[in-house]
């Protein structure tokens, strides 16, 4: 059988740093003093602490691979080795933690797959699906919609009808608790290289997937997730579990409330807008009643929805000011 090596060997071997030793991942992180971290070996150490220079340089996540040295009893991280990637949300710009530097919360790093986890008795909109899109596309990861729930059967074929309607190529995998063979598709999604993340509002489900992967192999191998034992239920922190090589890595997270946009690089939600846009007369067309503007014309045909239009030039506006803010605080 593989180790459990946290896919610290691949990256090292990657990155050409295997003269390093002492490199481990972040699994846990409490705080500055309390990070749970674990070798290429697959052995957890509980308690590392940061480097007083890490603590006033670097916001970590859970993903992360760092190098860390034995101190006593202890371990002291001591440097962040480079991100493949890296998902971040808007937060207040007031906190400050580990993860959260002006205003922007690190989530996770160094991902391979992204699940959007949606539920079909939530609130549903567009504009909803539209910033996870936005915001969690990061490089180097393959983004999926999942939406659960989907015993909610009259709930979940609006839904689909309406994300089709406006994303037809979109793909989007459907479970249910009730429809245990639903949950195979993961299967066929994740790998043994894989470090793969559920974000989704509080009560999505995300939670009940990973246990529900982990239910099917705990009866048939008997392995024991791992976490700290202390039998919080709902989950607090980003959490690292690894259930078998079938499913590599997976990363459970706390319930994202708000999606502010803060970077939209890698995303194709709207490559067709910014192609129309490029085929307007004018440079520095507006998009609102200039001559020969390829937006207002595909308006006027029907090829493109006005109220998706507003929706995008909503979000462009917003990124605008997030950056514009940025700016401001780091003079
Ligand atoms: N009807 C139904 N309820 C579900 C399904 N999946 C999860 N739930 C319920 O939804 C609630 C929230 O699930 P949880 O996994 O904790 O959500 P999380 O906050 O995203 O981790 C729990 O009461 C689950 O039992 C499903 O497929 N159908
Ligand atoms: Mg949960
Ligand atoms: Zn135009």
């Amino acid at each position: 059988m593989r180790i459990k090596d946290y896919c610290i060997l691949p990256y090292l071997s990657s990155t050409d740093q295997s003269g390093f030793p002492l490199v481990a991942r972040i699994i846990q992180i409490f705080n500055q003093k309390n990070i749970t971290i674990a070798d290429s070996q697959g052995v957890i150490y509980h308690s590392a602490f940061l480097s007083g220079s890490l603590k006033r340089q670097a916001t970590l996540a859970v993903g992360d691979f760092v190098r860390y040295e034995k101190i006593a009893n202890s371990y002291r991280i001591t440097t962040l080795l480079n991100r493949n990637n890296q998902l971040v949300k808007n937060t207040s710009a007031a906190r400050k933690s580990v993860h959260v530097k002006n205003g922007i919360q690190l989530i996770a790093a160094n991902l391979t797959d992204v699940f959007v986890v949606i539920a079909c008795d939530q609130r549903f909109t567009i504009s909803l699906l539209e910033r996870y899109l936005l915001q969690f596309q990061v490089p180097n990861t393959k983004l999926r919609i999942i939406l659960t729930k989907q015993d909610f059967q009259s709930d979940f074929l609006k839904i689909k009808q309406l994300i089709l309607k406006s994303y037809p190529k979109l793909a989007i995998f459907a479970v249910s608790i009730y429809d245990q063979p639903s949950f195979a598709i993961f299967k066929k999604m994740l790998s043994n290289k894989s470090t793969s993340i559920f974000i989704g509002a509080s009560g999505a489900g995300k939670s009940t997937i990973i246990n529900q992967l982990a239910g099917q192999t705990l009866q048939k191998v008997g392995q024991v997730r791992f976490g700290d034992q202390r039998g919080k239920h709902t989950t607090t922190s980003a959490r690292f579990y690894f259930i078998n090589d079938h499913f590599g890595y997976l990363i459970d997270t706390p319930g994202i409330k708000e999606i502010g946009l803060t970077n939209t690089a890698g995303t194709d939600v709207f490559a067709d807008i910014d192609d129309l846009a490029g085929h307007c007369r004018f440079k520095n067309c507006r998009h609102t009643n200039e001559p020969g503007c390829a937006i207002q014309a595909a308006i006027q045909t029907g090829q493109l929805d006005a109220t998706r239009f507003q929706r995008y030039e909503k979000y462009r506006r917003e990124l605008d000011h997030h950056h514009k803010n940025k700016q401001g605080k780091q003079q």
